[in-house]
């Protein structure tokens, strides 16, 4: 499927602002912790929009963005955050545990490192029941330092499994997630284990269309695992307790007017890929600022009706908890 600029931006300003309604819905109901995809849109939307029925996804803590980018119902979505029966696991799964089988998502973890070690289980499944399917796990520079990671690689390669293995790395050189490591080269593990490695700019969904593209095309192909380490820059509220607009409210209208670019989130709007890809788009003629502005109203317009939907759905009966138990 050739790359659509429209689509893309559009499935990325769903994703960034069902993330600002989280934001929202935490401090409304008093939510727990949620851990955001904010930032991390580019490298979602431009993936996952290219899985095909039949693929299996494995997902981590940042878990909302992947589901939404790969099309998951925002509505179904946010009830599953506030714990309600019409929730994506009738409000049991909650933020960390999201599935939606249909699309590919059986489990969820947020185990550190835990989607590496499903993801190569559900590659060995589908390669042995020949379906052409391929497993992608989603994971952070973080999952790297955990010894499931090496198990897992290292099973994928000897057994030439169907996965895609794809690292959000969001530290810079020298940060405590990659520090850990004994190389400060995330690919230099994979690589060692014989899987065939790319990097590519996880803010540009141009770079990522292509680099997940031909990742695809070399697992499907039956050429074993694939390792992309996508380099994100991270988002300063990636961390937060409190829930909070760190860095405002999103407005697009600052990926062209010079004044709003300049206020107090000024360093973070020059890397928010939303803006960026925002920017290059109009520079290119690819889209209008009336584009950006109509996609963004689409956007708030969906998570509006999910946030109704959501509210609207009653907590799970008491009954209800003996459902779906396996012992
Ligand atoms: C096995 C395990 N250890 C520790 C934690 C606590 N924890 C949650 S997120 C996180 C950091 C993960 O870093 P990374 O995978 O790079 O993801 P990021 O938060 O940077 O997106 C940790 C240590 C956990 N969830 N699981
Ligand atoms: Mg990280």
């Amino acid at each position: 499927m050739a790359f659509s600029p429209r689509a893309t931006l559009a499935r990325m300003l769903l994703m960034r602002r069902f993330e600002e309604m989280v934001i929202t819905l935490a401090r409304v109901h008093k939510l727990g912790r949620q851990h955001l995809a904010i930032g991390n849109e580019a490298l979602g939307a431009a993936a996952l929009m290219q899985l095909a029925d039949g693929d299996l996804i494995y997902t981590t803590h940042r878990n909302h963005g992947h589901m939404i980018a790969r099309g998951v119902d925002s509505g179904k979505a946010l009830a599953e955050i506030l714990g309600r029966a019409g929730g994506l696991c009738g409000g049991k799964g909650g933020t960390w545990h999201m599935t939606d089988p249909a699309l590919g998502f059986q489990s969820t973890s947020a185990m550190v490192g835990g989607s590496i070690g499903l993801s190569v289980g559900g590659g060995f499944a589908l390669k042995h029941r020949k379906t052409g399917g391929v497993a992608v796990a989603l994971f952070g520079d973080g999952a790297l330092d955990e010894g499931i990671a090496y198990e897992a690689l290292n099973i994928a390669s000897l057994y030439a499994l169907p996965v895609l293995f794809l690292c959000e790395n969001n530290s810079k050189e020298g940060e405590a997630q990659t520090s850990r490591l004994a190389t400060k080269e995330l690919t230099a593990v994979p690589r060692a284990l014989k899987i065939v490695c790319a990097s590519v700019d996880g803010g540009n969904p141009k770079a990522v269309d292509r680099a997940v593209g031909a990742a695809l095309a070399h697992v499907r192909g039956g050429n074993g695992p694939y390792f992309l380490e996508a380099q994100l820059v991270r988002w300063p509220g990636s961390h937060q307790i409190v829930h909070e607009f760190t860095t405002g409210v999103t407005d697009v209208t600052a990926a062209w007017d010079k004044a709003k670019a300049s206020n107090e989130h000024a360093e973070w709007q020059r890397n928010d890929p939303i803006l960026r890809f925002a920017h290059d788009m109009i520079a290119c003629g690819a889209l209008t600022r009336e584009d950006v502005v109509a996609l963004d109203a689409d956007a708030n317009a969906m998570i509006a009706k999910a946030r109704t939907f959501a509210e609207a759905s009653p907590f799970p009966k008491p009954e209800a908890a003996l459902a779906g138990v396996f012992v």
